[in-house]
């Protein structure tokens, strides 16, 4: 579909066999041009439906058909660029797999073609049955961050205020949570400070767990093109492609981060690096912070972090001497046992050095998937509309009025998290499960139990492009969904900014958009009235306008798609009357001001632990695993289509030894090994390497092998799995 794309030349060129290069590509690629062979009749320009990013892509029609892309030349996130999995984006769409009938399981066990009608049908009778006989919880539904958020909102106010249930969740809590929690504790609400031009603003960038060179390639390009000659330092286990780029890389003990973090805070009180008037204007419970890390002097974390206490000090000078200084933060800190103080600790960092509210500084957490910020705000799981809370009656009220609708039908807390979910199901509370775009039997920690507890339920109804999911795998039901570029709604990207997604192609076969399907749903249900307003996504896009009138998250300045598309998107807040201008800035709290009641930012602390799965002589090396390449998303159901991306990515599933550990293990390059842990044991390739620590491996979440490994273990607060900390043992596999 895509012969002009780049990375085609892979295919054609006969000495691009998969090297290691090919391995560890960094960045994006592209020309801003339209590709020469293609004279398209028609261009629309929509978002990227892969990482959160954000890049603009303009879809070539031909006949009406989109035949081809190339990245928006003019868009502010991309200026032209594209990773390997934007330019393949279309390539997914014309898949053989793709669910195209809904499907429903029969006596037999065999998943049997059956109409929407019968579909809608069956969703209802059994959702209510199961209702009837153990109470209005007992099914729950689990969303995603990869949908327009006109979409989730229908389906979290379908499920919650129609269906009845409490419990409703989405994969953005393996994801964004802990930053979630972080942000509200200590701004007063769920809201990342910073905009890309901070990136090219700041004279000191401090990567913090995260591989943004492949996992945020395009937001890489801002860092690239900063003309302050930045110090990039990069805080990382691995020697990753990021750290590979930096000036500085401090390679930390897995999950060694709070003590690190809170060392440093230890180094710039001890040494008066602090900006006082910004602390004391705009800040409350600096004292009790300052208390609590005084016993972190650098040479006491040297064994808990692996960090050097000299190299605490230099890092303590490098931030105070920096005049923009910005922290960077994902997975590597999101996704702990720990991870809502890590978080904070960087927030803390930030406040105490007045880095915050000016250009090319902040606290900034880099979103994961194309709309997980549209989650944040409008899926109706973790918040109410407009990022309110369940638990705030007052705030029912808001919500009850601007639907017209009774209260009572909103419940009065968030419900289950995930992994509650998990638990419910298998304790028997929680009977029916509906799957919206996640592919949990693959991404969910500790996958084995995770498939025995989707086998327990008694009615799973899965919604996917692919009928070929490893969740589909255990559906009662398949409901086929249309996706990115056949639809349209918006997406939020990490710095806050709207986008429009368009409808470019038609679904195949029978599938549907989500918002259709909820839609269809609703009606069968017998609580279509509730939603008698919302026809398109363009409807419920005004509703959900209306939410965030007077909240932080004020969205009453873009009248509608059209408005801010021109405008190449917006960041929120953009309250009515707010003049916008192209490709316009604005970052958070530049008026000192948080959402907090006292105004002010929050230092919040607590006590650092070790992480659950403490490595032992049966199972001696802590398992990291991430992303492997920019050329593959999660799960590859959707980027596993390209013949292109295949190639840009090893086809077997492996491990990344360190050259020490292989040589102690015997074990050589490429050859296959086992590798274990208490809960599987699976057969991947070695891979050996000087960027993985000694007594650490790495696995790459692409493939379903890793999470047969990891340990289900999560932060207290964010209930967010801790995927980055296992203990396993690797030795050679026979035969
Ligand atoms: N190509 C590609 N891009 C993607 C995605 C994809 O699947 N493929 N997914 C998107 C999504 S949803 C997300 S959430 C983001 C994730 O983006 P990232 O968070 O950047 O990616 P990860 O590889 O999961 O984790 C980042 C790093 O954390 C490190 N790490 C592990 N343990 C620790 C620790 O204890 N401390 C520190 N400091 N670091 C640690 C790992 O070594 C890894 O290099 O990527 C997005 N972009
Ligand atoms: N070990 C380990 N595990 C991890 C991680 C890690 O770092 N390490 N990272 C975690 C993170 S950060 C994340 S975000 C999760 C991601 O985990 P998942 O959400 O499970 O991953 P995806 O492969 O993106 O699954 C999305 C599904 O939605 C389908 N889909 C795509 N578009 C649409 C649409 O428009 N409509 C419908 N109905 N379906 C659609 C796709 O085909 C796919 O099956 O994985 C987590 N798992
Ligand atoms: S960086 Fe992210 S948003 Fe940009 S093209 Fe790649 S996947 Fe799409
Ligand atoms: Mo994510």
């Amino acid at each position: 579909m895509s012969a002009q794309n780049p990375w085609t030349r892979l295919l054609h060129d006969p000495g691009s066999v998969l090297t290691r290069d090919l391995l560890r590509e960094p960045g994006g690629f592209g020309l801003g041009q339209v590709p020469k062979r293609v004279q398209p009749d028609a261009t629309t320009a929509m978002i990227c439906g892969f990482c959160g990013v954000g890049c603009s892509l303009d879809v070539h029609r031909k006949e009406g058909r989109a035949v081809n892309l190339s990245p928006s030349a003019a868009h502010p996130v991309n200026r032209g660029m594209a990773c390997p999995k934007g330019w393949e984006a279309l390539t997914p769409l014309a898949a053989p797999d793709r669910a195209t009938q809904p499907l429903l399981r029969d006596a037999a066990g065999m998943l049997r073609p059956v109409d929407w009608g019968e579909a809608a049908q069956v969703f209802c009778t059994r959702m209510k049955a199961l209702q009837a006989e153990h109470g209005a919880d007992a099914v729950a539904f689990l969303g995603t961050g990869q949908i327009p958020f006109e979409e989730m909102a229908y389906l979290g106010a379908f499920a919650k205020f129609g269906m009845g249930t409490r419990h409703g969740d989405g994969n953005t809590r393996q994801c964004m949570a802990t930053a979630v929690v972080a942000y509200k504790e200590c701004f007063g609400f769920d809201a990342p400070p910073f905009t890309y031009a901070d990136l090219e603003e700041s004279d000191v960038l401090v990567f913090i767990g995260s591989n943004a060179c492949i996992a945020h390639p395009i937001l890489w390009e801002h860092v690239a093109r900063n003309p302050h000659d930045p110090t990039l330092v990069v805080i990382d286990p691995r020697r990753t492609e990021t750290a590979a780029q930096a000036d500085w890389h401090l390679p930390l003990r897995p999950k060694g981060d709070l003590a690190l973090l809170y060392a440093v805070a230890h180094v710039l009180i001890r040494e008066g690096f602090l900006d006082r008037d910004f602390v004391e204007a705009h800040t409350e419970g600096f004292e009790g912070f300052a208390a609590h890390v005084a016993s972190f002097d650098p040479a006491s974390v040297e064994r808990e972090t692996g960090i050097p206490a000299a190299d605490v000090e230099r890092l303590a000078h490098l931030i105070h001497e920096g005049q923009r200084v910005s922290f960077w933060w994902t997975m590597g800190v999101n996704q702990s046992h720990q991870g809502v103080l890590t978080a904070q600790a960087i927030i803390a960092l930030a406040l105490m050095t007045g880095n915050i509210g000016r250009p090319g500084a902040g606290p900034c957490s880099i979103t994961g998937q194309c709309n997980a910020m549209g989650s944040r705000l409008f899926s109706n799981t973790t918040c109410l509309f407009g990022g309110r809370s369940f638990g705030d009656a007052g705030h029912r009220a808001e919500i009850a009025e601007l639907m017209d609708m009774d209260v009572e039908r909103i419940p009065t807390d968030s419900g289950y998290a995930y992994d509650q979910i998990m638990e419910g199901i298998l304790d028997g509370e929680i009977r029916g499960l509906w799957v919206v775009a996640t592919n949990g039997a693959h991404s969910w920690i500790n996958q084995r139990d995770a498939r025995a507890i989707l086998d327990k339920l008694d009615f799973l109804v899965v919604q996917d492009m692919y009928a070929s999911t490893e969740t589909c795998a255990h559906a009662d039901l398949v409901l086929p969904a249309a996706g990115w570029g056949e639809k349209e709604g918006c997406f939020i990207n990490s710095e806050r900014r709207l986008g429009v997604i368009k409808q470019v192609a038609r679904a195949p076969g029978k599938a549907l958009s989500d918002f259709r399907i909820v839609r269809l749903l609703a009606d069968a249900w017998g609580c279509g009235d509730l939603f008698g307003a919302w026809k398109t996504p363009a409807d419920v896009f005004q509703v959900l306008r209306e939410s965030t009138r007077g909240r932080p998250c004020d969205i009453t300045g873009l009248a509608d798609y059209e408005g801010f598309d021109v405008l190449r998107g917006a960041h929120w807040p953009v309250p009515a009357g707010t003049q916008l201008e192209v490709a316009s800035e604005r970052r958070l709290f530049e008026d000192g001001r948080f959402y907090t009641p006292s105004g002010r930012a929050r230092f919040c602390f607590g006590p650092s632990r070790p992480p659950a799965d403490a490595t032992s002589p049966r199972f001696p090396l802590v398992l990291l695993t991430g992303r492997g390449t920019s050329s593959q998303f999660h799960t590859m159901t959707r980027t596993g289509k390209s013949a292109v991306l295949a190639r840009l990515h090893p086809r077997e599933p492996y491990v990344e030894l360190s050259t020490a550990d292989a040589r102690a293990l015997a074990v050589d390059d490429h050859a296959w090994v086992v590798v274990e842990s208490p809960r599987g044991k699976v057969r991947v390739r070695a891979f050996v390497t000087t960027t993985v620590p000694e007594g650490s491996c790495f696995m790459s979440m692409h493939f379903a092998e890793t999470n047969e490994l990891t340990n289900p273990s999560f932060d207290p607060k964010s209930r967010e799995p801790s995927y980055k900390h296992c203990a396993v043992s690797v030795s050679r596999a026979s035969g």
